[in-house]
């Protein structure tokens, strides 16, 4: 009879079990990858589609409090049943019936609206009131008081993105209703437009606001203006025509955690493709193209809504008669703030990827 001796290795790997401990030496391929694997996939939302549900849902389904507002998220097939858009980013189509108020509450989330459709809604954000009209940018930083309502007899529409995903990995999340469901209005109409809406100048007795945009409202007629001029003399070759929403007091992003682009891809062009860390969400604003993400071709018109992953190849087609315009919302800032960004340009002699597939 020979007894057989517990193999020590087992014995050790055993006891690591039962302590909750794990040896890298087992899984070093799964935690220190070469490159990015996002669980985040490309993928597009057809606004046909995004409408229908959100007009369906302003029928039947009341805003109240607990739930707040009447927005239906875009939920990344890749992100494990999340209502998440990205690893990192909320995105949303948001409803607002005539007449009806989105109760004020506060958050530590950071917020932006894209304005669709505004038909005489407003937002307030700390007693400071605007008009929401389409093409408008309006920020929500953390734990500033907002609500939206509506004047008129007309629905409301527009893109939310918030960096919600984020906010809950780092455990770092708090909500608070407000008392009433309109907070009071102490500023004048429009009062951050008339103070820093020309960004180069800047009340004189005031310091500048360095860690987030004092601006609150980018108006559209100022995008499209500094769009057109931009159009005059220069572009991008991975993005064409793109601007940056700023701090004015600053030149940086308007928040911590995720910058804002407007982006016009003139007539016949196509951009050469890179990839790069972060991840991004894209609002098909005005006409039509197309995004070429890791050879699968995302064909977009007005409305629909669509999703980069981090370090996914990705270029832009504009192959129409008419300009086409995307609005965009990217964790750049995040990246850069904790020094894990990279890019690199696409491999190939004419910057373009060969396309194997259409998104459907
Ligand atoms: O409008 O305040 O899409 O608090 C998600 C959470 C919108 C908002 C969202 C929010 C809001
Ligand atoms: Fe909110």
């Amino acid at each position: 009879m020979t007894v057989i001796e517990p193999d020590p290795v087992v014995q050790l790997r055993e006891q690591m079990r039962e302590r909750h401990l794990t040896p890298l030496w087992e899984l070093e391929g799964e935690i220190m990858g070469v490159r990015p694997h996002p669980g985040t996939r490309p993928w597009l939302w057809r606004w046909s589609q995004l409408y229908a549900i959100a007009e369906r849902a302003g029928e039947l389904v009341p805003i109240e409090r607990g739930g707040d507002r009447r927005a239906i998220a875009l939920s990344n097939p890749g992100q494990g049943g999340m209502p998440y858009a990205t690893s990192t980013l909320w995105a949303a189509v948001q409803w607002l019936n005539g007449r009806e108020v989105a109760p004020a509450h506060r958050h530590t989330s950071q917020a932006i609206r894209f304005i669709i459709d505004g038909a005489g809604s407003y937002s307030t954000v700390e007693g400071d009131r605007v008009q929401l009209e389409r093409g408008d940018l309006v920020l929500t930083p953390p734990w500033t008081w907002h609500d939206h309502g509506s004047d008129s007899e007309e629905r409301a529409v527009w893109m939310d993105v918030l960096d919600i995903p984020l906010n809950n990995y780092l455990d770092a999340p708090f909500f608070e209703p407000h008392p009433d469901d309109s907070q009071k209005v102490t500023a004048a109409p429009n009062a951050s437009v008339l103070k820093y809406g020309v960004g180069q100048l800047r009340p004189a007795w005031e310091p500048p606001s360095l860690g987030r945009s004092p601006l609150q409202t980018y108006k559209w007629s100022d995008t499209r203006r500094a769009l057109d001029n931009l159009a005059k003399v220069a572009a991008d070759p991975f993005d064409d025509v793109v601007l940056e929403y700023t701090n004015p007091h600053t030149g940086g992003p308007v928040m911590a955690t995720f910058t804002c682009w407007m982006q016009l891809l003139r007539p016949g062009v196509h951009t050469r493709a890179h990839r790069h860390t972060g991840s991004s969400v894209y609002l098909a604003y005005e006409g039509r193209g197309a995004t070429v993400i890791e050879g699968v071709r995302f064909s977009w018109t007005a409305g629909d809504m669509f999703v980069i992953p981090s370090w996914a190849t990705h270029e832009h087609v504009n192959d129409g008669a008419d300009p086409a315009l995307l609005f965009s919302v990217h964790d750049t800032p995040l990246l850069k703030a904790v020094d894990k960004y990279r890019s690199e340009p696409h491999d190939s002699p004419d910057g373009r990827q060969r396309v194997t597939g259409e998104f459907s």
